[in-house]
């Protein structure tokens, strides 16, 4: 059952409707010590749309013990029934009928957090996308949409609080808890249909922040947060961003709450950021807890979009939901797009756009180009977990940002009216979405819907003439083949731009003294002219209007008028990308010296420097060096030992050169005192960064300085700024640094997750060893995510130069990780395999010892970990 073939794979092509709906389901949670009895009673009716009217009912469900299953009333022999392979079968059901089953599970031994589990002594749910089955007997699909209510019993002085979705609607003891020491029972009813990945449960004894927020129409909706005790101080920030989503939400796409109470509950085991189930957000503790003593402003930043992104798929998601799991995109592009755009209102509207394209091009490009590579609408899959992707997620999201800018706001927002008013209380697809752009704006979008079933990147090269006045631009467009999709079909790229003149002023392109203007590139090659009074520099692919690989020659004069001169800042941190990834080219193959590459940019450098003041965050992103994953990205084969070399000397060498600025930053952007906003946060930014410069290039001093500002930090940003620049560099004083932030800290599990990252985020061969010795420290836990993420993933993820050492040592302490974690959890487990995915570019003698590394592991493989490693394995 674990290879690829037909059985396991689910394909689009398949859809069928859902034979039976179940328009009530009716939940009694009786949550035991060491068990929890789950009695469902669905009423069931045949799909009207089916018209082979199906006889034979059959629900989905995992690791349940059935203990009695009943139709209206009456007992089921087994031979009306049969369970096989994750199916239960209802032989020969009438049109409507109402079945009672009874099951056990044992949310204490669910370690893999799908269905319903413990979590530091509470229980919680997660059901997207297939979870529900391991609760109850179910049609586990998103297109069958039914009014629960629920009742969750458990002991009281344990559980005091037990929550689900919806409305409380009445709670009691129980008359039999009496004697067992006091169990009492909540109900719990959902008004709306939704779908049961939508469904959630929680049972503990917790802290609460209570607020209200009263809707446009005037209607006052209960806020409530809840952590750990512990942890109550930590939800402000939370909250205030979630007032901001609902504001917001209401202003820009007209859209209300809609229940009486909305609830956030912080859990710290969980596979993923956060969950929108109806009503009663669940949160990864990293998502929603925030203080400055214990969380980095990026952190902050994070909990910000992903309290509005839970939020806003109350309607994009919740409300309108997925016909089936290959709309994922419909779902979550959209709301990733309306969480991004609520962050550029909320802060830099700039940075936050630079920080999207750069998360996107240095992970969903790769994602794009490798072995994982998959439309945003897939054709196919195995594990649907699988495919919770940066291609579903942040290229989803541009494909939606694409048709916003090709219809304008006004048009945008009549559009998704349209959309939430057409759909509401269904499950629809990605063609229904585009289809309500297309009545609005009345465009034709066929060809631009490529963009939901082609995987790839697509290539645009850029060549222009100037020749009598007139300059002439040609783009070409090219998307190379990616696994099962060889050829390719032109797409629908808008491409924005502005000429600017030599002196970095853009051009009017028209007699309205426009300066900016958006092309479209529909066909294999385009050419759009321009009547010009001097020869520009092309300003492409402005905000980053498309999400492509731009190819023009840019000279190095014209890059550094971009970067001084241009307002678009997308094309300004491009500028600069682009001269850093030249510099280290040519230090990588021609084997220049760093010094005299830094010697060429540094003009440039000290203009971005001498302007750092307008805008600390910008700046600091215009200083930053690619990654070396990205930098290892642009040659072949990838040797990860020799970009870091590289790399790393470039880095020396700019810190060194520009040692007097990076000093005056450090002291002029120092804050007497902390703030929280955003002016405060890009400060703090750009002086981390200036202290990262001094460490690498061991300025005079610099420990001492770095020690200081470990022990005197005003908040977590400085103090695991400062450790992790002392403990990058093996500066003085990282070790005994390392020892008392431990100390410290040991009881906050987030901000020692920090700690662990920072020591597997050293660059070099060592760190495979000091990884292993973690995996044995007392604080590594197996079965916490966010941990096994904090010390592996970063290896993975973030290392190169370590997981990939000469000796193979990183290789095989991976392959020894992803069998400890495949046994305790398939979904983790499988998500930490895609760090493999750049096997096939590595150096021979690695990616030998890579695959041979991982063979070993798809051996007894999960169903999760399999498919990945396939795809990876070839
Ligand atoms: N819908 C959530 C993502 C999510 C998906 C799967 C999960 O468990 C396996 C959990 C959360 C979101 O987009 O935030
Ligand atoms: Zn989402």
């Amino acid at each position: 059952m674990r290879d690829g073939s037909p059985a396991n794979v689910t394909r689009l092509a398949d859809y069928l409707p859902p034979a039976y709906l179940v328009p009530r389901t009716h939940l009694d949670v009786d949550i035991r010590d060491g068990h929890t009895l789950v009695t469902a009673t669905l009423t069931l009716e045949r799909n009207p749309a089916r018209d082979d009217r199906p006889e034979d009912l059959v629900l989905d469900g995992e690791h349940l013990e059935l203990l009695s299953l009943s139709l209206d009333g009456a007992s089921l022999p087994a031979s009306r029934y049969r369970e096989a392979d994750g199916r239960l079968t209802v032989f020969a059901v009438p049109e409507c009928f109402e079945l009672t089953s009874v099951v056990r599970i044992e949310p204490e031994k669910n370690t893999a957090l799908e269905g319903l589990y413990r979590s530091n002594g509470m229980y919680c749910t997660q059901c997207e996308a297939e979870g529900f089955r391991r609760i109850t007997w179910f049609p586990d699909r998103p297109d069958v949409l039914s009014r629960f209510t629920t009742t969750v019993r458990a002991d009281r002085e344990h559980y005091p609080l037990l929550l689900s979705n919806g409305n409380p609607v009445a709670s009691g003891e129980e008359p039999e808890g009496k004697e067992e020491g006091g169990r009492h029972w909540v109900t719990w009813e959902d008004p709306f249909p939704k779908p049961c990945y939508l469904f959630a449960l929680v049972a503990g004894d917790l802290a609460c922040l209570k607020d209200t927020f009263t809707t446009t129409s005037g209607r006052e909706v209960a806020l409530h947060l809840y952590a750990e005790h512990r942890d109550l101080d930590k939800l402000d920030h939370a909250m205030v961003s979630l007032k901001k989503a609902m504001a917001w939400d209401e202003r820009v796409y007209g859209r209300e709450y809609d229940l009486d109470i909305f609830q956030i509950v912080a859990v710290s085991h969980f596979n993923m950021g956060a969950m929108e189930n109806k009503g009663l957000n669940i949160f990864n503790t990293a998502c929603v807890l925030a203080h400055p003593a214990t969380t980095t402003d990026a952190a902050f930043e994070r909990v910000e979009s992903v309290v509005a992104h839970e939020y806003f798929h109350n309607w994009s998601g919740n409300r309108v939901t997925c016909r089936d799991w290959f709309q994922l995109s419909l779902k979550e592009g959209f709301t990733v797009f309306r969480d991004q755009e609520f962050s550029s209102d909320m802060n830099s509207r700039a940075v936050v756009r630079v920080e999207n394209v750069n998360f996107l091009v240095n992970h969903q490009f790769p994602e794009d180009q490798g072995p994982l590579a998959h439309p945003v609408r897939p054709a196919q899959y195995q594990k649907i977990d699988n495919f919770y992707t940066l291609t579903v997620y942040e290229k989803g999201a541009e494909v939606v940002r694409m048709q916003h800018e090709l219809l304008g706001a006004r048009d945008f927002r009549r559009a998704t009216d349209l959309y939430f008013e057409r759909f509401d209380g269904q499950a629809v697809t990605c063609d229904d979405f585009v289809a309500c752009m297309e009545e609005v704006s009345g465009r034709d979008l066929s060809g631009f819907k490529r963009w939901y079933s082609q995987a790839g990147t697509p290539i645009v090269s850029a060549e222009d003439r100037y020749v009598d006045g007139l300059y002439s631009l040609t783009l070409s467009q090219h998307t190379p083949p990616t696994p099962g999709q060889a050829d390719k079909q032109p797409l629908m790229i808008p491409v924005k731009l502005a000429l600017l003149d030599p002196q970095g002023k853009p051009l009017a392109l028209n007699d309205q003294g426009d300066t900016e203007t958006v092309v479209i590139l529909e066909r294999a090659t385009q050419t759009f002219s321009f009547p010009l009074p001097v020869k520009p520099t092309p300003s492409l692919l402005r905000g980053f209007s498309a999400p492509v690989i731009l190819r023009y020659d840019f000279d190095e004069t014209q890059l550094q008028t971009l970067l001084a001169h241009d307002s678009d800042g997308f094309c300004r941190w491009d500028a600069a990308q682009r001269l850093y990834f030249s510099a280290l080219a040519r230090i990588i193959e021609q084997g220049e010296s760093a010094e005299q590459q830094l010697e060429r940019l540094r003009p440039a450098l000290e203009g971005v420097i001498r302007r750092a003041a307008e805008d600390p965050a910008q700046a600091a992103l215009l200083l930053t060096l690619p990654t070396e994953t990205a930098i290892g990205d642009r040659h072949s084969p990838l040797d990860p030992a020799r970009v870091h070399r590289a790399a790393h000397a470039f880095k020396v060498a700019l810190g060194r050169a520009l040692g007097e600025d990076w000093r005056r930053l450090a002291e002029s952007l120092r804050e007497p005192e902390y703030r929280a906003d955003g002016d405060a946060m890009g400060k703090r930014r750009l002086r981390m960064l200036a202290l990262a410069y001094l460490g690498l290039a061991e300025a005079d001093g610099i420990a001492d300085y770095l020690q200081r500002t470990f022990r005197d930090a005003a908040c977590m940003t400085e103090e695991i700024g400062a450790l992790g620049i002392l403990v990058s560099n093996g500066l003085d004083g990282a070790e005994t640094a390392l020892e008392q932030f431990a100390e410290r800290w040991r009881d906050e599990a987030l901000v020692m997750d920090q700690w662990f990252a920072v020591q597997a985020a050293v660059p070099g061969p060592a760190t495979v060893a000091r990884a292993k010795a973690l995996m044995s420290h007392p604080a590594f836990e197996w079965t916490l995510p966010n941990r096994v993420r904090a010390l592996i993933g970063t290896l993975v993820n973030g290392n190169p130069s370590a997981f990939h050492a000469e000796d193979g040592s990183g290789h095989r302490l991976f392959a020894e990780a992803l069998k400890t974690l495949d046994a305790i959890n398939p979904q983790i487990a499988a998500r930490l395999g895609n760090g493999a995915a750049r096997l096939d570019r590595l150096r021979e003698d690695l990616s030998t010892s890579l695959r041979t590394a991982l063979s070993e592991v798809r051996e007894g493989a999960s169903a999760n970990l399999a498919e990945v490693l396939d795809r990876i394995l070839g």
